[in-house]
């Protein structure tokens, strides 16, 4: 039997080419693997002279909205709502369910036709904005909404705020419409804001984007993804559409997407702030490959492991400071050369590059007060953590030698919110972050590094499994070996 789907619906115009509108929603929400229910707003009939909004009459949606309630749906997915009338019965109909709303503000098509009526505008913002939990205008939209002429990504910034403060929860801008060779997407959210870049792809093949952009988001926001992880995967899927589009009957046809994002390609990178130029590149550390990656408290352990053919290895020391502290790294940087062995330093990146140390590794947090720059003009090697989408890509936006990947099971040795993502779900991750060597953490032992090993990671990083085993020695001797041999 196949798994259950979330259900959303989607509440848009039809477009009778099939390249935007909800026939665009339904194939992209179909492929990222929830259950996509049409109610239709207006059988638009787009031309290049004109064209037809063919808006429903009220009775017609309200009847259409009654029979999609049976599905109580997780999220509602907004298009083209055609005047303010939809616009309230729409309202209201979330209100009722208390489904989660993506908005997508359409007021144009591509091909420039209005296709709302002059109420709308005024509609959205004072009857939808206040229920929304993810709006996202593209450049246009966000004027039109706003009244603020965008020209910078200062502007871009304001707008977005100027829309949170009329009620959306969460805001994502689209900069697909700018110039520049990175297009960039700007959210604000009362958790997070941030800016996703990817390469402006030449693609010929572009209609849809809009709609397909909030579909994918509302997907994710459906199968349980919280608004930063939904917004990157949408961006991702996007990614993968323009790769992907086809021309339809000799004109432009739609992007295409055919399955969650996993291509390394598609992923995006993650700023806290608008500029963007993809940095040279953290030194490579996986040659030979990572393999076992003990990781320890103490330089006492390098005496004890790295003998037996350990070759990766990580100093976590969380209760030390000052002049101990150095001592510990100091210590464990002389055993880590002696041996030859990769010394990565958890978190005190400041020492690590004093003291010479081969590399550093940084959780999301420390990443925030670290000098990555320095780390990277130093020469050191630098890991990254990650446990979702938005750290994937704010790790993916700094070029780091390895990303790690947690918790592959439940973990003893640290507070972890995060669901383990087992084996399915590293293979998933090996191959969105193909790009870069990948250590795979959280819950592992001995019995279980044959199947971590097998998703293809590079590295298989233990804390308990290694410390806590009746003979760490022949422990670590044993699957260093093994994992080397293979
Ligand atoms: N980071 P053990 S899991 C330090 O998922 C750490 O990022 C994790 O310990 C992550 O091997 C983890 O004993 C603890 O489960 C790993």
């Amino acid at each position: 039997m196949s798994a259950a789907r979330p259900r959303v619906l989607v509440v848009a115009g039809s477009e009778a080419t099939g390249v935007a509108g909800i026939a665009v929603d339904l194939r992209v929400i179909a492929a990222l693997g929830a259950h996509g229910a049409p109610v239709i707003t207006a059988n638009t009939a787009q031309q290049a002279d004109g064209g037809a909004r063919n808006a429903v009459a009220p009775e017609v949606l309200d009847s259409q909205l009654a029979a999609a309630a049976q599905l109580a749906p997780a999220v509602v997915k907004t298009g083209l709502l055609a005047d303010a009338v939809q616009i309230g019965r729409v309202a209201n109909f979330c209100a009722q369910t208390g489904a989660l709303l993506v908005c997508d503000p359409v007021l144009k098509s591509t091909s420039g036709m209005v296709l709302t009526a002059d109420d709308a505008p005024a509609a959205l913002r004072e009857t939808l904005l206040p229920r929304v939990a993810l709006l996202t205008p593209n450049l246009a939209e966000a004027e039109a909404l706003t009244g603020i002429a965008i020209r910078t990504s200062a502007d871009v910034e304001r707008a977005a705020q100027a829309l949170r403060e009329l009620g959306a929860a969460a805001v994502l801008i689209k900069g697909g419409h700018g110039a520049g060779d990175f297009s960039s997407d700007y959210l604000a959210s009362a958790g997070q804001s941030f800016w996703l870049h990817s390469p402006r792809l030449p693609a010929a093949n572009r209609r849809g984007t809009g709609c397909a952009f909030a579909s994918a988001a509302a997907c994710a926001l459906a199968l349980g993804y919280g608004i930063a992880d939904a917004v990157v995967i949408a961006k991702a899927a996007i990614n993968q559409g323009l790769r992907q589009g086809y021309a339809c009957g000799g004109r432009q046809g739609p992007v295409h997407i055919d399955r969650f994002p996993d291509a390394a390609e598609d992923l995006p990178a993650l700023t806290p702030a608008a500029d963007y130029r993809a940095p040279l590149p953290f030194p490579d550390c996986n040659a030979p490959r990572l393999g076992l990656y003990p990781i320890v408290e103490r330089a006492a352990w390098l005496e004890r492991l790295l003998p037996q053919g350990v070759s990766t290895i990580q100093l976590r020391v969380k209760d030390l400071q000052g002049a101990e502290l150095r001592a510990e790294i100091r210590a464990a940087i002389a055993l880590a050369r002696v041996h030859r062995a990769r010394l990565f330093v958890n978190d005190h990146w400041r020492m690590a590059m004093e003291e010479g140390a081969y590399g550093v590794h940084l959780g999301q947090e420390d990443l925030r007060d670290a000098d990555v720059e320095a780390l990277r003009g130093a020469g050191l090697r630098l890991g990254i953590s990650t446990h979702c989408h938005w750290e994937a890509a704010r790790a993916h936006a700094l070029r780091p030698s390895y990303v790690a990947c947690g918790p592959i099971y439940e973990t003893t040795a640290k507070a972890m919110p995060w669901v383990p993502h087992g084996l399915d779900g590293l293979r998933y991750w090996r191959r969105l972050l193909s790009g870069y060597p990948l250590v795979a953490i959280g819950g592992i032992d001995a019995a279980r590094a044959p199947g971590v090993a097998d998703t293809g990671v590079d590295g298989v990083a233990m804390i308990s499994g290694i410390t806590q085993a009746a003979n760490p020695e022949a422990t670590a001797g044993a699957l260093a070996e093994w994992l080397h041999a293979r």
